[in-house]
């Protein structure tokens, strides 16, 4: 059985447009995963420290037979393809894979915790996903407009092209 899934990409190094779209490349070849649809990027300021540059942020929603774990361990493997090092929390990334929703469930292991913790806070998912999915609810949290609403932009820009 199919389940539909929310993915946040977001990058801000080595050219974080064209980060994200190699992105979406490699998630288009990923087996048992169909994508269904991709927000618009949008630049947002760097959460966490502030000696870093600006990030690009987008959500894609796809259809996939993995299970949570599984999906998980392939949006690993894509960033690391795409040069991913881990050094500080919070600190500048070529691409950050993140699980948002998993269909309705509520997962919380030692590798997963879904919905996203960070999810109903965050303007640089609440934009994209708001544009994507409208009518979403997040477990536990409401339904997506309402969070949107309640969102500060904090100068969340969309982008018509990346430049
Ligand atoms: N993990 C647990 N739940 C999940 C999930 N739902 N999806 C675990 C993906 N991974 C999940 O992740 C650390 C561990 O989280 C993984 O091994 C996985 O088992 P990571 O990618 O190595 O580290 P991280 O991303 O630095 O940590 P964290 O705390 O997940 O950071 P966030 O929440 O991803 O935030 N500013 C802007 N403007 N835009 C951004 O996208 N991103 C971050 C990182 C900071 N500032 C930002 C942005
Ligand atoms: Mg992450």
């Amino acid at each position: 059985m199919s389940t539909l899934v929310y993915l946040g990409l977001g990058s801000n190094l080595s050219d974080p447009c064209a980060q994200l779209e190699q992105a979406i490349h490699s998630l288009e070849m990923l087996p048992d995963c169909q994508i269904l649809k991709c927000s618009s990027f949008y630049r947002s300021r760097p959460m966490g420290p502030q000696d870093q540059p600006e990030y690009i942020n987008a959500i894609v929603s796809l259809e996939t037979n993995l299970q949570a774990e599984s999906l998980l361990d392939a949006l690993q493997a894509i960033e690391q393809r795409q040069g991913r090092v881990r050094d500080r929390h919070w600190g500048a990334r070529t691409l950050d894979l993140d699980i948002l929703l998993y269909g309705d469930e509520v997962i919380d292991t030692d590798r997963l915790s879904v919905p996203h913790p960070g999810l109903h806070k965050r303007e640089f998912v609440l934009y994209p996903l708001y544009e994507l999915a409208p009518d979403l609810m997040v477990p536990g949290r409401g339904s997506i407009a309402s969070l949107y609403q309640h969102c500060d932009a904090n100068g969340i820009e969309r982008l018509e092209a990346c430049v």
